[in-house]
């Protein structure tokens, strides 16, 4: 049995990589698959049947994808499956650094994803003074994020990022223009990726959740993986898109926020300026940047919660159905904490593949072409 990995959607079905066979092969989905509803993603390892070989070395081979095998996480926004790792790439300057959307992104991942492991990836080093540079590292390296200080201008970091992805399967998530297409050219020699493409003038394609994975080159012969490594390019994707976790559990996304959460005398405290709060009484321990994130999520997640009350109350309670509406009133099970069982983030996953899947299945008769390059 010759085992793939979806490299991403094309020309109705998939771009499919083969190790054992060291080729890729343009893969439409067995029909009984489809059938079923199976969802294949960019990051899938798939089982591929009817193999022909390419005629020529300008032509791509086929085959057809007789079965996906179980994932270890899913990221929705965008979908990629089988992440090894995920680094949140932003810049000091141009665009400038933003805390809260990279605790937001941390908050999303850590919720979303298991078996993973959380970056940042900070860019244009070259534009940002040291200062800036420490007071980041003060901040989150304590917390046990590591940030990779890199400038794919100046080529700074960029090694120790090349020993970083080595071997392993990575994808760059951060907004527009942060240099997430210019870091893996610089990872990756003759790939060439388009840089100071406007993401926003995309959305609205399917291009919004579009991604792709690329072969990453060996970069040190003298420790050899068994397993190359791959890194996928993503578009940008605005806040307003992440999911929130229920108010009362967006503390555990805090480390340090959690950690005094626990010491509170108050029960059913939130720990956003109430009075006789223990992390109100230590806040001083925190880096303000960070409560300001945490608060701001929280009263987010707050609203959020209002909506899905009321609109559940309107409809069947307990339902997953999704609403839309005008003010894009959801009704999603809600989203977990990171040490409660998986259970339900697993029910929410196959919730989002079956949606996705079924616009999928509606965008094939469509537009077929997913873009060539971003
Ligand atoms: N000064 C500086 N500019 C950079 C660096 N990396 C990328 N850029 C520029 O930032 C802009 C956006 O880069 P791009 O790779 O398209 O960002 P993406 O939208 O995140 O893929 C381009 O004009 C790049 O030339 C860097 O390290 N330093
Ligand atoms: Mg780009
Ligand atoms: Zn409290």
């Amino acid at each position: 049995m010759i085992t793939g990995k979806v490299l991403r959607r094309h020309a109705g079905g998939y771009l499919v990589h083969s190790d054992q066979l060291n080729a890729i092969f343009q893969c439409p989905l067995r029909g009984r698959l489809k059938k079923e509803g199976v969802s294949i993603f960019t990051g899938d390892l798939v089982e591929l049947d009817e193999i022909e070989p390419a005629v020529s070395a300008s032509e791509r081979g086929s085959a057809v994808i007789s079965a996906r095998h179980e994932r270890k996480n899913l990221l929705t926004k965008p979908f990629i499956a089988n992440l090894d790792q995920v680094f949140i790439v932003q810049s000091m300057h141009q665009p400038e650094w933003n805390p809260l959307l990279c605790d937001r992104y941390i908050v999303t991942l850590q919720l979303e994803l298991d078996h993973f492991r959380c970056f940042i990836l900070l860019n244009k080093c070259d534009l940002a003074q040291n200062d800036e540079i420490s007071a980041l590292r003060n901040i989150y390296e304590p917390l046990g994020y590591k940030i990779f200080f890199v400038s794919a201008k100046s080529k700074e970091g960029i090694a120790e990022l090349k020993q970083a992805v080595e071997g392993k399967t990575s994808v760059l998530i951060g907004p527009s223009g942060v240099g997430k297409s210019s870091i893996i050219n610089q990872l990756i020699p003759d790939i060439n990726l388009k840089v100071d493409i406007n993401e926003d003038l995309l959305v609205g394609r399917h291009t919004t959740t579009y991604s792709e994975l690329y072969k990453l080159p060996r970069f040190d012969p003298d420790t050899p993986r068994k397993q190359a490594g791959w890194i996928a390019d993503t578009p940008g994707f605005n806040m307003g898109e992440l999911e929130y976790p229920e108010p009362a559990d967006v503390a555990w996304q805090f480390p340090e926020i959690i950690e005094l959460a626990k010491e509170c005398r108050f029960s059913n405290c939130l720990h956003t300026g109430e009075a006789g709060c223990n992390v109100e009484a230590k806040l001083s321990l925190l880096a303000p940047s960070r409560y300001r994130s945490y608060c701001v999520i929280v009263g987010d997640a707050q609203n959020e919660a209002k909506i899905r009350r009321e609109s559940s109350s309107k409809i069947d309670a307990g339902s997953k159905k999704q609403v839309g509406g005008p003010n894009k009133a959801r009704v999603l099970p809600r989203l977990n904490e990171r040490f409660r069982a998986s259970s339900r983030r697993k029910e929410k996953q196959n919730l989002n593949d079956i949606r996705k899947s079924a616009a999928e299945l509606l965008d094939d008769e469509t537009t077929d072409e997913s873009p060539e390059d971003n």
